[in-house]
């Protein structure tokens, strides 16, 4: 069922890989659970925002012509209503897939009416994506593929930045540098500060800060720091799509969270390359903005129109592609 690469000279006979259309019907997953998350932005409940977003995509997801287990629902970690581990999702026809769901990225970011709150949707060959859900956090720096064997989890902060400061030819000064704004991070900021970069705090969504670091397009050339580990594995299925580099390394939180981890078969103290966290290059990556961020437009309405913008990267074929949807209201409200 494997395609040939896109280099090959059969491409156009024989590029009919069924997983093609799998992205675009993914999306409407993303869409749905994002317009359904609406009348919660700013209301102050992550939780009712969560619920709507999650019975969204799960509805939409019965409907795709895969079998998707799904390895992470993120649920678990904000102990929110959830698309649960192991859950088996799709139609039951079609590739056998893992899938990372998130229904939105930044519960929190959306409660507050904050941007930057993403509905976000990984898939990738069955048996390839890492279950690493007994350990909540996971210790991550991302960059664009000009990191790859020039930064490490391992240096100093200060070092990777002037490694990929030379790699790149920008300099220290110009650069700038994505991190949760958590307590935990007081000194890791201190550090950017002090090698001359400027950060990019951010309050939640270190999805969407990770992919913004990798892509061409943005002001931001790195994300570093601890956050959720879901977010880890889903951010490496998005990067294998635009040629990003990342490391992570499991981060638990004490003593027992890193026994359950290693019961479960998990190497807490490995460092984690892209193909640790999720292997191969049959990985799509969705997401759709419920809030306005850097990445993508939040669901807007103008009228009878409900207007969304997603991302839609695969990455055997290296694509992403920008889906503008209008949705008739009148089918929605
Ligand atoms: C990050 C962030 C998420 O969890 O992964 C974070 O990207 C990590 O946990 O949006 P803490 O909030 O405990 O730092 C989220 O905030 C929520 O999933
Ligand atoms: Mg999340
Ligand atoms: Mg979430």
């Amino acid at each position: 069922r494997e395609g040939p690469s896109v280099n090959s000279p059969e491409i156009a006979l024989n590029f009919t890989h069924p997983d093609r259309n799998l992205a675009m019907e993914l999306v409407r997953a993303t869409e749905a659970a994002a317009i359904r998350a609406v009348p919660f932005i700013g209301r102050g409940d992550k939780n009712a925002a969560d619920k709507a977003a999650v019975d969204a995509m799960r509805v939409f997801l019965g409907t795709v012509n895969f079998d998707g287990l799904i390895v992470i629902g993120e649920g678990e970690k904000d102990e929110a209503p959830m698309l649960f581990n192991g859950e088996r999702v799709g139609n039951g026809t079609g590739p056998h897939c893992d899938i990372a769901v998130d229904p939105i990225d930044g519960t929190s970011l959306t409660a507050a009416g904050r941007q930057n709150a993403l509905s976000v949707i990984a898939v990738s060959s069955r048996g390839t994506m890492l279950d690493a859900s007994s350990v909540f956090y996971m210790d991550k720096i991302v960059t664009g593929g000009a990191g790859r064997g020039v930064v490490s989890l391992d240096a100093p902060i200060g070092d990777n930045i002037r490694e990929l400061s030379r790699a790149t030819g920008k300099p220290v000064g110009e650069m700038v540098i994505a991190v949760l704004d958590r307590p935990r991070h007081a000194e890791l900021i201190d550090q950017i500060r002090s090698a001359g970069a400027g950060t990019r705090l951010m309050s939640d969504g270190d999805v969407a800060g990770g992919i913004n670091a990798a892509r061409w397009e943005t002001r931001i050339d790195m994300c570093v720091g601890i956050g959720g580990s879901p977010e880890g594995i889903t951010t490496a299925c998005a990067l294998k799509a635009i040629g990003g580099y990342m490391q992570g390394r499991l981060a638990p939180k004490d003593t027992a969270e890193r026994a359950g981890a290693v019961a479960a078969g998990l190497d807490v103290d490995k460092l984690l390359e892209l193909d640790d966290m999720v292997s191969g290059d049959n990985t799509f990556f969705v997401a759709t903005g419920v809030t306005d961020g850097g990445l993508v437009d939040g669901v807007r309405r103008q009228g009878p129109i409900i207007r969304t913008e997603s991302i839609v990267l695969r990455a055997k074929s290296g694509t992403t592609r920008r889906v503008v949807a209008e949705h008739l209201a009148s089918k929605w409200l």
